[in-house]
């Protein structure tokens, strides 16, 4: 297809509660968001689920995302057009940017309102373009509280709300006997932790005594970065580790699955993917096709997006190749004051089941968009 124009928003969000970890406290949340529009009047949108900095990982700031677009990505993908002629195919728009070394958080924004154009055309759901076959499954709440009493307050309400699987943040001094509490809180229900890399060579020791909470999985202890030294803390720990922050990439998911099948534990390995963070949905499609291939379990992680990126990730939830629950819903209800879709996405007993509308099968409401958001810049295609 032939793109005309893309339009690269900023919306401000504000979360209805601060959402806390190892690495920060958010409340307002600044977003890219990437319009590409077609020759055949069509619009397609991506939201860049960025934090207000790099504390997470590198390049998940609005600013560092803007300028990857700016710069790099969105000429990259008008230079590829006028090359070829058109954009036919995700493919064709990977292989554009593909020479540009990280940026994934800006990739995946293009990659996403790629996506969307692509199911407007077919006029089909996300989930039948990606191969979802299992269309209700279980979903889980991420709980980012300040301390235990919040902690235990919030995990309290997605339960009564029939979540079936918790996952709080821990850091040294906020993890034994904060688990203990919750655990003897909630004693069936399905329990993990994210560390968000918030241990080092010396603090992590004390998540040995995790082991005792039968938790589904120990989420990035280590460094932001590493897959070597958390390979070797797993043969110590019987509890899985979960690699968020450092999976980039299918090659870094390889990389993990040798270390751990060298160590012989990969029972123990467990990854998140998250689309932005791997660069797009496709890598995060190969990702768990391969996964999934070596037993390894995946579940799709969150950044506090908002309904719509949500809504995405919810579709490729609909693989049946995803083995937990994942980060997809807040467990006091909506994550943000205002949202940008119509009707707000719902998970009745902690289930969420995927309809037949097209795309992500949500509407987006524009009204909320443009009060939320502006215009930060454009790339007029038309011509080429
Ligand atoms: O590590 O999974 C994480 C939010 C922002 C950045 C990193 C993480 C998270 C979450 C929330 O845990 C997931 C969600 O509910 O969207
Ligand atoms: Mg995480």
């Amino acid at each position: 297809m032939k793109l005309t124009r893309i339009d690269v928003y900023r919306l401000r969000f504000t979360l209805r509660a601060p959402f806390t970890t190892s690495f920060g406290s958010y409340r307002e949340l600044e977003r890219p968001f990437v319009v590409l529009e077609t020759s055949d009047g069509l619009k397609g949108i991506g939201e860049v689920p960025t934090l207000s900095d790099p504390a997470y990982k590198a390049e998940v700031d609005p600013p560092s995302v803007f300028t990857s677009l700016k710069e790099f990505v969105l000429p990259a993908v008008a230079k590829r057009q006028a090359e070829i002629g058109s954009i036919g195919t995700v493919e064709d728009l990977r292989s554009s940017y593909a020479w540009i070394k990280g940026a994934n958080f800006a990739k995946s924004g293009v990659e996403a309102a790629f996506w969307d154009l692509e199911a407007q055309r077919g006029q089909k759901p996300l989930w039948e373009f990606w191969g979802g076959t299992r269309l209700t499954f279980p979903v889980g709440v991420s709980i980012g509280g300040t301390n235990v009493e919040d902690v235990l307050d919030r995990a309290e309400t997605a339960v009564a709300m029939g979540f079936p699987r918790l996952k709080v943040k821990i850091w040294p001094g906020f993890d034994v006997k904060f688990v203990e509490a919750l655990r003897n809180a909630h004693p069936e229900i399905m329990l993990q932790v994210d560390a968000n890399s918030a241990y080092d060579l010396q603090t992590w020791q004390v998540l040995k005594e995790l082991d005792r909470f039968n938790l589904l999985l120990i989420e990035q202890p280590l460094f932001d970065d590493d897959i070597v030294l958390h390979s070797e803390i797993s043969q110590e720990i019987a509890t899985p580790i979960c690699l968020d922050e450092s999976i980039h990439s299918l090659w870094d998911a390889r990389a993990a699955m040798h270390l751990w099948t060298r160590n012989e534990i990969l029972d123990r390995l467990i990854i998140n993917i998250k689309p932005p963070r791997v660069s797009g949905f496709s890598e995060a499609i190969e990702i768990a096709d391969v996964c999934h291939d070596h037993g390894v379990k995946t579940w799709i992680g969150g950044m506090l997006d908002s309904g719509w990126g949500k809504a995405m990730n919810l579709n490729f939830n609909g693989l049946a190749k995803i083995d937990l629950p994942g980060d997809h819903f807040s467990p006091g209800g909506a994550y943000f004051e205002q949202d940008i879709i119509t009707e707000p996405l719902e998970a009745p007993g902690g289930s969420y089941t995927l309809g037949e509308g097209v795309s992500a099968g949500v509407q987006l409401d524009w009204n909320a968009f443009d009060r939320l958001g502006e215009k930060l810049f454009s790339v007029d295609l038309a011509s080429n």
